[in-house]
């Protein structure tokens, strides 16, 4: 597990978990999530809404391939908020190792194959700004019929997020996330 405490310049503490279990039969998991001591920062929540929206779109438009993934994450956390930037692939094979391919989320060779029925694999948008602090979001998922579906039902700290910054059908794919 790997724990994270991020300072911003207020006692507003981000922490960041960033934690997985082994199955019996010894399969991973893997996911990430960000909380606020006290009340957020409009930046925090920024930052924050804006890593929850690349991981709702790359979640659920239609595409194929983990380059695909990746490039729509990027489309919109890159050059988005001053200092902060998406400094990793989306997402990684899972299984046996908690890494593993394929399938790969990222701008890399392999990320061409196609993500196929069951498959599992991660998907976790994140922006940082290593003076300031950093968010990530990460689900556990699988392929199946054609669409992403999430091992992981963990909603979201509901005080970070912007609804402003959302747009109707975003929001609406959050309702999918909304359990404790
Ligand atoms: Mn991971």
């Amino acid at each position: 597990m790997v724990l994270i405490l991020t300072l911003d310049s207020s006692p507003r503490y981000f922490v960041l978990i960033d934690c997985g279990a082994y199955y019996e039969d010894g399969l991973a998991t893997d996911i990430t999530r960000v909380f606020v001591k006290g009340e957020p920062t409009e930046l925090q929540k920024k930052v924050y809404t804006t890593v929850l929206r690349a991981f709702l779109n790359a979640y659920n438009l239609n595409v194929q391939t983990g380059f695909e993934h990746d490039s729509l994450a990027h489309n919109i956390l890159d050059d988005t908020i001053e200092g902060f930037s998406f400094s990793h692939g989306l997402g990684h094979g899972i299984g046996i190792n908690v890494h593993e391919a394929p399938p790969a989320l990222n701008q890399s060779e392999i990320a061409h194959t196609e993500i196929k029925d069951n498959m599992t694999f991660t998907i976790e948008p994140g922006l940082y700004n290593p003076e300031h602090f950093g968010v990530r979001l990460e689900n556990s998922c699988y392929r199946k019929d054609g669409k992403n579906h999430s091992f992981v039902k963990m909603g979201y700290e509901g005080k970070l997020i912007d609804y402003s910054l959302l747009n109707e059908q975003e929001q609406e794919w959050l309702k999918e996330f909304e359990v404790l």
